[in-house]
Order: structure tokens, then sequence, then C-alpha cells
């Protein structure tokens, strides 16, 4: 009888601040040893010449979910948490969008149907919050959230989505009294609404001037605002895709004044620059997102705030909108002003791969890599220790990778249902060869080995103490 049921065995294993030759035992899809020459498994995977890392977790992504304006995202749970899981990522956390007017229960109970029976690796919720109502922040979002359902997403723009700042204080002060985690997307709406109407009447339109109505101050008042409300209530916040220097500066003063603000970032600011969206044709809506892409000297910036901690997360925000289809980003042909362009790109599968190249080129090391896909997530949104580590009692969700293997990004190769990727032509190195979750191969070299329904729902911890309302004495 074998002393476990799998052993991966002879190759590295990093952490979030070290790595080390280990072997790694796994039992019941647990992590139950670590060490060298480790008894036998009934199954055993060679590891030599590998990195064996925790699975990625993906805490910024968008499938299956219902929109107003008639697009419909390529990506379900099945091909999403497929090509989640190609690229090295075992736990996805999508949102369950509440309708303005309508019930955030409902909208759980409709993402679960969504997704039952539909995912191949492990996935939590995050909510999107657009109607916080006496009756919402009473008493479905206290339900919600002792149900697993710890963290949401508030807009301060995007009409059918924003919150005002008195909306965005209740939710925050919810956030405390339940210890729960809010991530704002910061942008501020009315300068945008303007300074595309003015573009509109001018009549530039193409996708190139999405940028130009989304300048950085746009997100640099924002993320101000966010931080300020925050410090008012004193609870923590995080600020979603970041996208340039004067968020970073906004983000890293408050970090350094000791507010508990988070941040997170993305490949599409690593990689692309506004001169992506300037592309000839219609060509420039493939790389159209929000925030938009800035410049190379942007994508330093990133890259440095990855590097001293400003950043504890590194997601996809995977936006699944088919070029070539009119409920994708051809939603109202191609001469469509860039106001009725949905917003998004794919980069599921593609994520762990463009941050892992920042390694190869001496960018960031290995432990950064881990915490921000892995181990950081899994703390920030209330799923540690059970994910985002390897250490024993952790689930063997685990990307073994080849760190030399050198791959020329081509959608062909991709296994989301999206027909581009604003990345193709880059070369990487180092590529996730296998993906386990709870033990399993979910992905070996780009197959998927399990059917749909082997991954599970998680629900998700507070990852916040309680805390009573805000002093009210005079300071
Ligand atoms: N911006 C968002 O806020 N969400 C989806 C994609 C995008 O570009
Ligand atoms: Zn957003
Ligand atoms: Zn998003």
């Amino acid at each position: 009888m074998a002393d476990f049921d799998l052993v991966i065995r002879g190759g590295t294993v990093g952490t979030a601040s070290e790595s080390f030759r280990a072997d790694v035992g796994v039992t019941d899809g647990i992590i139950t040893a670590l060490g060298s020459n480790l008894g036998s498994g009934t199954r055993e995977i060679d590891a030599t010449g590998r990195l064996v890392l925790p699975g990625g977790i993906d805490a910024h992504c968008h499938l299956d979910q219902p929109s107003g304006d008639g697009s419909i995202c390529a990506d379900g749970f099945e091909s999403g948490s497929r090509s989640a899981a190609a690229g090295g990522t075992t736990t996805i956390l999508p949102f369950a969008l509440q309708m303005k007017g309508g019930s955030l229960t409902e909208a759980v109970k409709d993402y679960h149907e969504r997704a039952d029976g539909k995912a191949v690796v492990d996935y939590a919720f995050h909510l999107i919050v657009t109607d916080p109502t006496a009756h919402v922040i009473g008493q479905e979002l206290p339900s919600l959230i002792a149900r697993g359902y710890t963290s949401f997403k508030i807009y301060m723009t995007y009409d059918d989505l924003k919150l005002n700042d008195r909306q965005i204080l209740e939710v925050l002060a919810l956030s405390r009294r339940e210890g729960a985690m809010v991530m704002v997307h910061a942008e501020n709406s009315d300068v945008i609404s303007w300074l595309t109407d003015r573009l509109e009447q001018a009549g530039l339109t193409t996708p190139i001037y999405h940028a130009v109505s989304r300048p950085m101050p746009v997100e640099r008042e924002a993320t101000h605002r966010a931080i300020s409300l925050s410090e008012i209530v004193d609870v923590p916040v995080l600020i979603v895709h970041v996208s340039g220097r004067e968020a970073v500066q906004q983000i890293h003063t408050a970090q350094g004044r000791g507010l508990r603000v988070y941040a997170e970032t993305c490949p599409q600011y690593l990689y692309l620059t506004e001169d992506d969206l300037a592309k000839p044709g219609f060509e420039g809506a493939k790389c159209l997102c929000s925030p938009p892409p800035r410049d190379k000297a942007n994508q330093e910036v990133i890259w440095s705030g990855l590097r001293n901690g400003t950043f504890q997360v590194f997601s996809s925000d995977h936006a699944p909108f088919r070029f070539e289809d009119p409920a994708g980003k051809m939603l109202h042909g191609t001469d469509a002003s860039f106001r009725y362009v949905p917003n998004g790109v794919p980069g599921l599968e593609t994520r762990l791969p463009l941050l892992f190249n920042g390694i190869s080129e001496g960018r960031i090391d290995l432990p950064t890599f881990v915490r921000v896909t892995a181990t950081q997530p899994a703390q920030i949104y209330g799923l540690s220790p059970r994910k985002g580590s390897i250490a024993i009692g952790s689930d063997a969700d685990i990307a073994i990778w080849d760190p030399e293997r050198k791959v020329t990004i081509a959608n062909a190769d991709l296994h989301h249902a999206v027909d581009y990727t604003p990345y193709e032509g880059i070369e990487v190195t180092g590529w996730p060869v296998t993906t386990l979750v709870r033990g399993q191969v979910v992905s070996q070299e780009g197959e998927t080995l399990q059917s749909p329904g082997y991954g599970t729902f998680l629900p998700c911890e507070r990852p916040n103490p309680p805390l009573p309302e805000p002093s009210l004495a005079v300071r």
C-alpha cells in the first residue's frame, strides 16, 4: 500500500517567501507532506527541473455575466475554467451582479445556476452591488456574507452600475460591521461622460478616443476619493485594475500613512499601451478596456509596484467579448463610437505566463509572483489557508511550471471561447505544463482531463474582523 495518493517528486517548490527542493505528498486532495525522499505514491509525477507552485487564484474575471446592452460574455464557467486551468489557475472568482432594482440574493441564486456542473476548477463569487437599498444593506448583504459571499465590487462609473459617494459610504460601513472586503472600480463618471460628449461632438469616436475620454486624472481622482471614503469609515478597501502612475501614487501614499488600502493590477497594464487602441480601423477595439492601457513608462511603474509591494493582487479582469461578433466588440458595428464598444480584454489563460515572463526578464522574483497570483488573493478574499499556498493542510492546488519553455502566444492555442487575444505574437519564457486541483490533474499540456462539474463552489471566510460603527466622538 502506497504512503500517499500522489507524490510530486524532485521539483523546486515556490512559496510566497522562498523556494526549496522538496517532494510534495498528497492524500485525499490535501497536501500532507513536504520533504526529501518521501515514501511512495499511488500516482507519481516527476517534476525534476520544474517549479511546483501554488495554482493561481484569478480574483477578478467576468464569466457568463448578464449585461444590459445586449452584449454576451463568450465564456461561461465551462470554457472559462478550462482556459484558466490550461494557464495554471486553480481557483476563479467571477461576479454575481445585482441589477439595479433587483435582489442580490436572486442574483446569487441565478449565478449558481450558471455555474453548477460546469467548472473544472474551484470557484467563489464576488458580488457586484449596484443598488444598496436599506433592504440590501440591512438584510441581504449580512445574510449573504454569513453564507460565504464576503467580498463585493462597487463602481464609481458606468450608468447602470455606479454608486454615488453616499451609497459608497453605506456599503463601506456595512463592510466594516460585517468584516467583508470592498473592491472599487475607481474612475470619475462625470468627467468620462463630459469628455465623451465633447469627443463625439468633434467626430472623434474611434477606439483610441476611449483612452482620451479616460485620462489618468480620471482614475487618480476616483482612487483618491475611494481611499478617502474608506478612511472616513475606517475600513479596508481594495482598488481594482490599477493602470498607471497617478493611481499608484495615491495608493502608495495611503499605504505609507498606514491605511489598509490594497491594490490589484492586470496584464493589460504591463503589456498593452494606448497605441494598441490606435491600430487601424476597428482593430483597436480588441484592446479597449477600462481603465485604458497607458504608455511604456506607466508599464514600468506597474512593474515597480509589483516589486515593492504596492500591489497585493494580480488578476486578469477577463472580460470575454468576441471581436467578430454582433454580441461582442461589434455590438453596434465597426463605425460605432467607442462609447458603445463593450469594455474589456480576455486574459484568464495568459495572466500567469505573462507575469511569469517578468521573472524570466529579471523584473520580479518568484516569491513576488506567488504572492500576487495566489497567496495574497487567498488571504484578502477569505480563502486562506485552504487555497493559495503549498503548505501542509492546504488543498493540493498546484501548477507545475517549465521555467525554460518559450511560447509564442497564439489565440489558436488558447482554450477560451474568444476569437482573439490582445497578446497574439508575444513570446514568453515559462509555461505551466500540469495543473492540479485538489490533487487531480485538471490540465496537462493544454489538455483538459477533468469533466465539467469537477470544480466546486467555495464559501469564503470573512477576511476582516467585524467592527462596530466608527466613533462619532470629537477628534
Ligand atoms: N472594465 C471593467 O470594469 N470591467 C470589465 C472590463 C473592463 O474593461
Ligand atoms: Zn472594473
Ligand atoms: Zn472587471
